[in-house]
């Protein structure tokens, strides 16, 4: 059968994909034999994951051959992400296996001492082959577009892929790096179009309905033509001439903060599956009398995701905050919400709550890969671990500093990158007076004194939804949690939480600054002001905010109009 077909090698989130793809009014096939790759009369390429899996997948599915010959036909290919880097000759990721080369360049591992890293969040691009031809792929300059990956291909001006492959390229602090390719009927994007809101659906539409086909023609006669002058001028030489038309991009970070809409899932008393909200963690209404009342109510979860999309938020997160009580494999509800979600939701998202090794009640042995991997095929693109991250931290110290291979967040990172694991952080402040009083934690000074006149304070991570305390500190578990190969922190505060005092900064810039990975802060936003102090006091990447949003307190809109104004980058409303 001919038509469009995806190459799917099974590891990580293709469900929202196609479903943009579906949403087009096209159908789409998956690849299940090598022999099916030179069928399609046009193939999307969605590499998830780690280099090396993806390049020893396509060999292992005996892939690899017949993609390089689809290649070479110069039939109509788009590939995203890794998709995109598999095409080159190589990465840092996994030096010793090679890409397929179709491509002059290496991927390489972008500089964390300057910025945070994986490059996860919204930014833009810039065509060095004018905006006409970003146009034909449905490219808008000056437009967000949603990244995340540690990995990029250095774009340097005169190189044989900036002459001619690249299309665009982008700027992540001090380096710029080549965000998508194109030559012939072949168009690759760093970024995800099927993450991008409907800028990048725009850009999927043309790939599908031609565009970057039809400028393509005009294109490959250019390209042998440049081939043709240079083998004249230098016989046998390979070397490459520029487009005419080139133009030099200028050096510009646009990568904006961003505004993330969270979503605390459990089932109520009558056993709906609903979005509740706590105060510093609890979710029942309170009485008059102080007696506990039911479990708070604010909406049902798809459609809550839905309008937060609308509205401009720049990723959706889940919480499914009564995980560590029972939860087997087949945690439909969750499921399904993310299968639904994902249908009309065209950004990151996120989902928590139970991610670990699980037994099903018929007795059946689940690891935390497998969870993970369920959660990310009906349409998660990160899962986010709790408890079961500082049951992994305190095994790390155990181990002198080290991990053995086996917890979640190392399993889940090796095979989906670590820009799919993120942590989620339950801290609860302890006052002390002196330093001396708490020795193994690392103490702070907050803001303001403890009940007590207390000066300083650790934080205390906890688990099992903020129930139990351990003997372990904030910092000791997001540093370990990096080692261990996590993507990213989601910084709660028990104290904060449901509070609208604004987010704690004090522990917030104590955590931007112990690990390199994007922070979230969350627990607190009561007003778009505080999201302006929190980007501006301590550098996070992102800013977390649920009770606001869901009792339409605070639009998201007045928040993204507010931070704009103070010239805080953020993505623009989606339309
Ligand atoms: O331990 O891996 O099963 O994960 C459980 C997850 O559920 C954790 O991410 C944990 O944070 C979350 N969780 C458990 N119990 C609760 C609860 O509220 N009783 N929710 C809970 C945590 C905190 C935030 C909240 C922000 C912003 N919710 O996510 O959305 O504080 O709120 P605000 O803007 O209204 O202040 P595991």
């Amino acid at each position: 059968m001919t038509g469009t077909y995806l190459l799917d090698y099974g590891a990580g989130n293709v469900r929202s994909l196609v479903n943009a793809v579906k949403k087009l009014g096209h159908d789409i096939t998956f690849v299940k034999d090598p022999s099916d790759i030179l069928k399609a009369d046009k193939l999307i390429f969605p590499g998830v994951g780690a280099f090396g899996s993806a390049m020893t997948s396509l060999h292992t599915k005996q892939y690899a051959e017949p993609l390089k010959q689809y290649l070479a036909l110069n039939k109509p290919f788009m590939g995203i992400c890794v998709g995109m880097q598999t095409l080159f000759e190589g990465s840092d990721e996994t030096p010793e296996i090679p890409g397929l080369g179709v491509i002059p360049g290496k991927v390489r591992l972008f500089d964390s001492t300057t910025k945070a890293v994986p490059h996860m969040g919204w930014n833009t691009t810039r065509s060095i082959q004018g905006a006409q031809r970003a146009q034909e792929c449905g490219l808008e300059l000056g437009r967000a577009y949603y990244f995340v990956h540690s990995f990029a291909v250095p774009f340097i001006e005169g190189s044989p892929e900036a002459k001619e492959w690249v299309l665009t390229t982008t700027q992540y602090g001090d380096q710029t790096f080549i965000s998508s390719v194109r030559r012939g009927h072949i168009f690759c994007t760093q970024f995800h179009p099927e993450k991008s809101g409907f800028a990048g659906v725009n850009v999927l539409k043309a790939f599908l309905e031609g565009g970057a086909a039809a400028g393509a023609e005009a294109d490959a006669a250019m390209l042998a033509q440049f081939q043709q002058q240079q083998q004249s001028l230098t016989p046998g030489a390979l070397s490459y001439l520029a487009p005419s038309n080139t133009i030099v991009p200028a050096s510009k970070d646009e990568f904006t903060k961003r505004i993330v809409a969270c979503l605390d899932v459990r089932a109520n008393d009558q056993g709906d599956l609903v979005v509740t909200k706590g105060d510093q963690y609890d979710v029942r209404e309170q009485s008059e009398d102080g007696a506990q009342g039911d479990v708070r109510n604010l909406g049902k979860p798809v459609e809550l995701a839905r309008r937060y999309f609308e509205e401009g938020a720049d990723e959706i997160t889940f919480l499914n905050i009564t995980s560590f009580r029972n939860c087997p494999l087949l945690d439909m509800p969750m499921l399904e919400v993310l299968r639904r979600t994902s249908e009309t939701v065209f950004v990151p998202l996120t989902i928590g709550g139970g991610i670990k090794d699980v037994v099903d009640p018929d007795g059946q042995f689940h690891p935390a890969l497998e969870v993970a991997g369920e959660y990310f095929r009906n349409g998660a693109d990160k899962v986010s671990i709790g408890s079961d991250a500082v049951y992994a931290a305190e095994k790390f110290y155990s181990l002198g500093g080290k991990g053995d291979g086996t917890s979640a967040i190392e399993t889940i990172a090796h095979a989906y990158g670590s820009q799919a694991v993120v942590i989620s952080v339950d801290p609860k402040k302890v006052y002390v007076h002196s330093p001396a009083d708490a020795p193994t934690h690392h103490v702070i000074e907050p803001a303001q004194l403890g009940p007590n006149g207390e000066r300083y304070c650790w934080y205390q991570c906890t688990v099992s939804g903020g129930r139990e305390g351990r003997d372990l500190d904030v910092r000791q578990l997001v540093q370990a949690c990096q080692a261990l190969g996590a993507g990213e922190i989601l910084l709660n505060s028990m104290d904060q939480d449901g509070m609208k005092q604004g987010y704690d900064l004090a522990l917030i810039q104590d955590v931007r600054d112990a690990v390199r990975i994007p922070v979230i802060a969350s627990s607190g936003a009561g007003s778009p002001q505080h999201f302006v102090d929190v980007f501006e006091k301590t550098g996070v990447e992102a800013a977390l905010a649920a009770g606001i949003f869901h009792r339409r307190e605070v639009p998201l809109e007045d928040v993204k109009e507010t931070l704009k104004n103070k010239g805080i980058r953020i993505r623009n409303i989606d339309a």
